[in-house]
C-alpha cells in the first residue's frame, strides 16, 4: 500500500466506572498501532477520566447513560487523518495484546468491518453466560438469515472502516450498537469478516450488563429488536421502490 494510502487508526474505548481497570488496560496497548487513543467517560463517578488523562489519551465527557452513546462522541471527537476505528470494551475482558493482529487482519483482508469473536477464540469460562451465548447465537443466525453474511459474535472487539461507519447512518444509543453495525454492513454487503479473539470476565469494577438477568434481558431485547429495526427499514425502503 503506498504511504498516502496507509490507515490511520483510532482507538476507542466506552467506559462507565472503569477506574480499577482501565489504568492497567491502557498500558498494555501495544504503543504505536494507534493515532488516536479516546477513552469515552459515560458519566462516571469512581474517576474514570482521571485514570484517562493520567494516561495521556484523549477524554471525552459524554453525561447521557447508553453504550451506543458513548461510541457516536467518541467518533464526533476523532481527529480528520482517522481512517479506521477500532473498539475495545475498558473492563479488561478484552484483550489489548490481541490488537495488532486484529489490526493485520483488517488490513491484510481490505475489510470494511473485522469484528472479533469471542465464540471463536474460546473464552475463559464464566466469561460469556449462557445468555449472552445463546443470544450471540440468535442473532448471528438471523443476520445470516435475512443478509446472508456468516458472524459467530457480536464481540466488542472491532475495527471498522471510518468511511463506512459514516455510510451506515447507526443511530442506536446502547446495546443495540453492535448489531446494528454487523447487520447495516451485512444489509450493505461490505466486505466483513471475523477473527478469533480472547475474551475473559473483566478484572475489577463492577458488571452492569451481563452480571445481572435483568441487564442481559434488557439487552438481549434490544438487539432482537435492533435486527427487527433493521429488517424493516429493508421492507419499507423496498416498498417505496415498487
Ligand atoms: N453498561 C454500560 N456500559 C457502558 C456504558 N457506557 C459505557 N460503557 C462501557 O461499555 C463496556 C461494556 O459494558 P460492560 O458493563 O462491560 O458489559 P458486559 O461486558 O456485557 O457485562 P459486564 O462486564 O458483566 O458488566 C464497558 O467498557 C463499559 O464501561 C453504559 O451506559 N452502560
Ligand atoms: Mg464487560
Amino acid at each position: 500500500m503506498p504511504p498516502e494510502a496507509q490507515e490511520r487508526y483510532a482507538l476507542l474505548i466506552p467506559a462507565l466506572n472503569e477506574a480499577e481497570t482501565l489504568g492497567a488496560l491502557l498500558r498494555q496497548v501495544p504503543p504505536d498501532l494507534f493515532e488516536q487513543i479516546i477513552v469515552v467517560d459515560n458519566g462516571s463517578t469512581d474517576g474514570t477520566s482521571q485514570v484517562a488523562a493520567g494516561a495521556g489519551v484523549c477524554v471525552v465527557i459524554e453525561p447521557r447513560r447508553g453504550y451506543g452513546r458513548a461510541c457516536q462522541a467518541g467518533i464526533r471527537s476523532l481527529r480528520p487523518e482517522i481512517t479506521a476505528v477500532a473498539f475495545m470494551d475498558a473492563d479488561l475482558s478484552d484483550d489489548p495484546s490481541d490488537l495488532a493482529r486484529l489490526v493485520r487482519a483488517f488490513e491484510e483482508g481490505g475489510c470494511d468491518l473485522l469484528v472479533g469473536s469471542r465464540v471463536l477464540g474460546g473464552s475463559e469460562p464464566g466469561s460469556l453466560t449462557s445468555l449472552q451465548r445463546f443470544g450471540n447465537w440468535l442473532s448471528t443466525r438471523l443476520i445470516r438469515w435475512l443478509w446472508g453474511a456468516s458472524f459467530t459474535d457480536l464481540g466488542p472487539m472491532r475495527i471498522v472502516r471510518r468511511e463506512v461507519l459514516e455510510r451506515l447512518q447507526l443511530t442506536d444509543y446502547d446495546y443495540g450498537w453492535n448489531v446494528e453495525m454487523q447487520a447495516k454492513a451485512a444489509r450493505l454487503r461490505l466486505l466483513a469478516g471475523e477473527i478469533a479473539v480472547k475474551y475473559r470476565r473483566r478484572a475489577g469494577g463492577k458488571s452492569k450488563i451481563s452480571g445481572t438477568l435483568a441487564g442481559s434481558v434488557a439487552a438481549g431485547w434490544k438487539i432482537l429488536w435492533t435486527i427487527y429495526r433493521c429488517w424493516r427499514d429493508d421492507a419499507r425502503w423496498e416498498k417505496a421502490q415498487l
